[in-house]
């Protein structure tokens, strides 16, 4: 549903960047002999030559359109150059595609905060940089203006007719001295954009489109008007004349239900349409948010902001399985939910690698069909729950999500067995988070491996969903596939686990989320000795934490042998012990600092016991876990949930980051 948001101020400048027939510039990038050439990308079905996903604009003079098959573009344009788009696992890889994406978004963040909203589109918010070079370098005091800011098109200034002329007019609105500071910031904006995508150009290879104006919505449609490798700039005045005559269901949330309901119940198939229809009205007729929000954006009003993120905000995998292509049993079913869960957790696992980010929530969504239901298609109910890392967790997951959706699919008409099709299976995983400084793998901690821990620099997006407070089961279990939290190559001086303090060192794991507290320095001289010796996990061994593994394994920390948690992490470093008095007394206070052991550096943190959550603990040694519960006990408030449901180690890791 729509959601009206008022604009804080008409004086932001913000960009909408769509790269040009993306994919078949990244094959064009790979294969430069195709430049030039008219080319599409085609899906690796290679049925009637395969479904055309991008053309090229060469292509597109043709005639090719992206609904056609390879077959029918031959037609059309003999010459055309067909490229399949890679596959993997019996369906199309994109990861080309999203790294090439990666790639422009990473030069397009250069200049202010960067939204990635698909594959190939970024907005940007450009006020703080549009805005310095109005103070130091505005326009009108720039000598020359560089020649593809030249070539923009400004809305209400420029039009076909202009002939040569069209770039003494830009020159002239983009260096007015006189003119509204609007449209001043607007013209820095436009020198911006026009500079970053020449670095694009410059750096990838690529050709984008941008639209330049003061609202995210006036932006996207912008960016459209002029394509490909054109920048379009709307200034305040020209906002009534571009909404006008535009379209209705071409507005972004208006080409479903919505935009049908405004063309046949109100007559209204423009924007301008729309104006005659007062808030009141549209209000009475949608609800009070719908109605302001299409009073609202009949006038250009939108203010949604451009949030600060580079990173998808959720993954997904997914395959469709068209006409006989059906997959009509609960194997073939299984069969694939495998091979798109196994590509969905390898892009989990490069995530976390790489932007130390983990997602929350795993959702199956399946389009079906049953016997005598020409409308079944659209009823197959998706289905989360609590993702769980690890590529045999996340197969499990999805076939249990699959099951309870069939069986819901299949109640709902009383069809009970046989008869049912799936042409259409995907995963995705969602509510992703940054991992929050201080968290690193106890597991390779104790197995005396290279330390890998997180820093406290905060994720380059800074992007941290905040709306949901994570579930993450704490089930203990955890087989080689699952995923420690640990930050490849990075130094940091201490763990400093935000809130647990259990001595010296302490660790807790749930099954693909792993912490741990209390070091200085993870160079290896302060591991446990014998570790570096210790076989790997094996691949499948549910039930057993790493930790308990470890305890059992090592002679010097086997079961009883190690009296407390207290002992057991002063064998883990001889360096700096720490007297089990001291960190009772320490437990006693709810905000305690906690020395460091280290002669060397010694540094001071805090916790918060009251926040740490119970759960936690049974993930310790057997042994250990009566005594910190003992630590914790008259600690606890009476609102902590038990068992790992309610609070989550995400949560837990928020909740101390708190200042
Ligand atoms: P778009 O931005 O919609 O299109 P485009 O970049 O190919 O062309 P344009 O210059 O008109 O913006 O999509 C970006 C990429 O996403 C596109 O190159 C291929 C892929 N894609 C699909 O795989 N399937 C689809 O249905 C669409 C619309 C896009």
């Amino acid at each position: 549903m729509p959601v009206a948001k008022p604009e804080a101020s008409d004086s932001r400048v913000i960009a909408h960047i769509d790269m040009d027939c993306f994919y078949v510039q990244v094959e064009q990038r790979k294969h430069p002999q195709l430049r030039g050439l008219p080319t599409a990308v085609v899906q690796y079905n290679s049925w009637k030559g395969g479904g055309l996903i991008a053309v090229s604009y060469e292509a597109r003079n043709y005639g090719v359109k992206r609904s056609m098959r390879g077959d029918e573009a031959k037609e059309v344009c003999p010459e055309i150059q067909l490229v399949q788009v890679p596959v993997a696992r019996g369906k199309a890889d994109l990861n080309t595609y999203r790294e090439a994406g990666s790639q422009v978004v990473s030069i397009l963040a250069r200049r202010g905060r960067c939204e990635r909203s698909s594959i190939d589109e970024v907005y940007l918010d450009l006020t703080d940089a549009a805005e310095r070079m109005l103070t130091e370098t505005s326009p009108h005091s720039l000598e020359t203006i560089i020649e593809e800011a030249l070539k923009s098109h400004v809305l209400g200034i420029t039009s076909r007719e202009d002939g040569i002329d069209v770039k003494e007019k830009v020159r002239e609105w983009l260096c007015k001295s006189d003119a509204d500071r609007r449209d001043k910031l607007l013209a820095c904006g436009v020198l911006i954009v026009a500079d970053l995508r020449m670095q694009v150009l410059q750096e990838t290879q690529f050709t984008c489109s941008a639209g330049i104006a003061h609202n995210k919505m006036l932006a996207k449609l912008a960016s459209a008007m002029n394509k490909p490798a054109q920048q379009t700039a709307v200034p305040f005045s020209s906002v009534k004349g571009l909404l006008e005559s535009f379209p209705i269901k071409k507005m972004k949330q208006l080409g479903g239900k919505l935009g049908s309901s405004l063309q046949t119940d109100l007559g209204v198939n423009t924007v301008g349409d729309l104006w005659q229809f007062s808030e009141g009205k549209l209000q009475e007729r949608y609800g009070i948010n719908t109605g302001t929000w299409l009073w609202n954006i009949a006038r250009g009003i939108n203010g949604e902001e451009v949030e600060g993120r580079l990173l998808p905000k959720s993954h997904g995998s997914g395959k469709t399985f068209p006409g006989p292509r059906a997959l009509k049993n609960l194997p073939s079913v299984q069969h694939w939910l495998n091979e798109l869960c196994e590509e969905l957790s390898e892009r989990l696992q490069s995530d976390l690698e790489h932007n130390r980010r983990i997602a929350r929530n795993l959702t199956l969504h399946a389009h079906a069909y049953k016997p005598n239901d020409s409308d079944s298609h659209d009823k197959f109910p998706s289905k989360s729950c609590a993702l769980r890392y690890g590529t045999l967790k996340i197969q499990e997951d999805a076939m249990n999500l699959f099951q309870v959706g069939l069986r819901e699919f299949l109640d709902s008409s009383k069809v009970t067995q046989g008869g049912w099709g799936i042409t259409g299976l995907s995963v995705s995983a969602s509510k992703i988070i940054a991992i929050p400084s201080g968290t690193c793998s106890i597991k390779k901690y104790f197995q005396g491996q290279q330390p890998i821990c997180s820093s406290s620099k905060p994720l380059e997006d800074g992007y941290i969903e905040t709306t949901e407070h994570p579930s993450l089961s704490f089930s203990g279990d955890e087989d080689s596939t699952s995923v420690p939290i640990e930050l490849p190559g990075q130094e940091v001086p201490y763990f400093p686990c935000n809130g647990v303090d259990f001595g010296q060192e302490a660790a807790a794991s749930t099954s693909g989320l792993t912490f741990c507290v209390g070091r200085e320095s993870c160079s290896e001289s302060n591991l446990v000795e014998p570790e570096s010796t210790l076989p790997e996990e094996p691949r499948r061994e549910p039930k057993t934490h790493a930790l308990d593994q470890q305890v059992r394994k090592n002679p010097s920390v086997e079961k009883g042998k190690s009296s407390s948690i207290l002992d057991f992490f002063r064998r883990a470093d001889t360096n700096s012990p720490l007297q089990k008095q001291d960190q009772a007394d320490k437990m006693q206070g709810r905000h305690q600092s906690h020395r460091r052991g280290s002669s060397q550096e010694r540094e001071t943190w805090h916790y918060k016991a009251d926040e740490i959550d119970p759960s936690v603990i049974n993930e310790l040694p057997p042994e250990f876990q009566e005594e910190v519960r003992d630590w914790l006990r008259p600690l606890k408030r009476p609102n902590v949930v038990k068992g790992g449901s309610g609070v989550s180690i995400a949560s837990f890791f928020s909740s101390t980051n708190k200042p």
